[in-house]
């Protein structure tokens, strides 16, 4: 009964992990700096939570997601690809993956592309959203790690829908503000709630 649901899910600490394959390349390229460990993470900017650890670290740190193959070579996080297929198969239902590129623009728009066909398939680059502001896109719920999603439209249409990250578990955000947990959790009541 009554319309289709849309539901957009982002991609890097929601399907792919961004925060494991950076610490793992980071560490790797630069072994005799410091760095954060996931239990350690706050915020949603790796490279503010590093410039803070010691300034030359925000560029070093930048140096590794602007490298050829570090988002193509993103592990899937557990479970994500499973429930993002089985809710493109469900009745009366669209899905999406919206994500931002970063602005330096040599590898990672390509990679995201390459991600989501070897991961979902060819098919499913149709469903591919890339964009910097997610206000601007129209759904009813947007499965996304980042705790403040803002941009021109102040009334965007979703409702947001925090997923748990290293960089956000320990916030208490609003109680008007619902998360998901993993993909163990009950995303299935989630997309229930907002059907007509
Ligand atoms: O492409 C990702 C990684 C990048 O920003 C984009 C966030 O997209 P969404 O998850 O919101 O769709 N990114 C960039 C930086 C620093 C840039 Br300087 C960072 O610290 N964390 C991060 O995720």
């Amino acid at each position: 009964s009554g319309k289709r649901l849309r539901v957009l899910v982002d991609m890097d600490g929601v399907l792919a992990d961004f925060e494991g394959g950076f610490l793992k390349k980071y560490r790797a390229r630069y072994p005799n700096e410091p760095y954060i460990t996931l239990d350690d993470r706050r915020g949603f900017w790796v490279s503010t939570q590093y410039g803070q650890l010691r300034s030359d670290l925000c560029e070093k740190a930048s140096s590794i997601w602007e490298s050829k193959d570090f988002f193509i070579e993103l592990e899937a996080l557990p479970g994500g690809v499973e429930a993002v297929k089985e809710m493109a198969k469900m009745d009366n239902t669209d899905v999406f993956i919206c994500t931002s590129p970063i602005n330096h623009y040599q590898h990672c728009p390509y990679e995201k592309y390459a991600w989501v066909e070897k991961h979902l398939g060819h098919h499913f680059l149709e469903q591919v959203i890339l964009t910097r502001d997610k206000t601007l896109i129209t759904g009813d719920i947007l499965i996304d790690d980042k705790p403040d999603i803002l941009g021109v439209e102040p009334k965007p249409t979703w409702e947001h829908i925090l997923f748990t990250a290293c960089h956000n578990k320990h916030l208490s955000s609003s109680p008007s503000q619902r998360r998901l947990l993993s993909w163990s959790d009950d995303w299935r009541a989630i997309l229930d709630s907002k059907r007509q």
